[in-house]
């Protein structure tokens, strides 16, 4: 007999990465099967030459699916929503499309560059500018607060990538000594996510 082996997508991956577990959460909601390619950043794992032919930025995620290799966190989303998912991840109107973009440019500056850099201070150790990334990272969060005061989701009357791309860095926050007490609509929002059908934590964050 012979033995067909099924294709499965596969992620190149560090666990306690955020930007890496918005893809496994999303895969997790969408209910699509991956296999990880765990990468060890302290080892080099990420600049060898052979991974750097997969992504030239050196950085995960990573995703391989049938032989298409897709690098950086908010193109693998996308990517995921237009061929797994279905329309209301990623609407198609251009006035959705807009509000959803919107959140996304956050994810990858504000978040990134505040939230998410003074976390890998903390847990790895990295160099920067604490102060820096606390005053970018705490005014993000005081803008979704105002915003998620009188509503539910961040872009839609429903959950979007939008969403799915804010969530980690900003319900890590604590991990960075930022603490969301202050925050009541965004802790709202957090248990919002919590809930939704395949949701999955992650170290720090269940
Ligand atoms: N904009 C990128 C950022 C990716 C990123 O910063 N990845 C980190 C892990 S969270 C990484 O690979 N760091 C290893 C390095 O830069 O050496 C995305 O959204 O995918």
């Amino acid at each position: 007999m012979l033995n067909h082996k099924a294709y499965i997508m596969k992620l190149y991956d560090i666990p306690l990465s955020g930007n890496c577990y918005k893809i496994r959460l999303f895969l997790s909601l969408l209910g699509k099967d991956y296999e990880i390619m765990p990468i060890n950043a302290t080892a080099g794992e990420n600049r060898t030459a052979a991974f750097l032919e997969i992504n030239p930025r050196g950085q995960v995620p990573v995703l391989e699916d049938d032989g298409l290799i897709i690098w950086d966190s908010t193109a693998i989303l996308m990517y995921l929503a237009r061929r797994y998912g279905d329309e209301a991840w990623l609407p198609l109107d251009a006035t959705g499309l807009a509000a959803v973009s919107q959140w996304l440019a956050v994810a990858q500056n504000e978040i990134l560059y505040g939230l998410a850099r003074a976390r890998a201070m903390v847990l790895f150790k990295r160099a920067g500018d604490m102060q820096e990334y606390l005053t970018v990272g705490t005014g993000i969060l005081e803008v979704m607060e105002k915003h998620l005061e009188n509503r539910e989701w961040l872009a839609l009357e429903r959950p979007t990538l939008a969403d799915i791309a804010c969530f980690p860095y900003v319900a890590l926050a604590p991990d960075a000594g930022i603490t969301l007490e202050h925050y009541p609509a965004i802790r709202a929002w957090i248990r919002r996510i919590k809930t939704l059908p395949g949701y999955t934590g992650m170290q720090g964050l269940n």
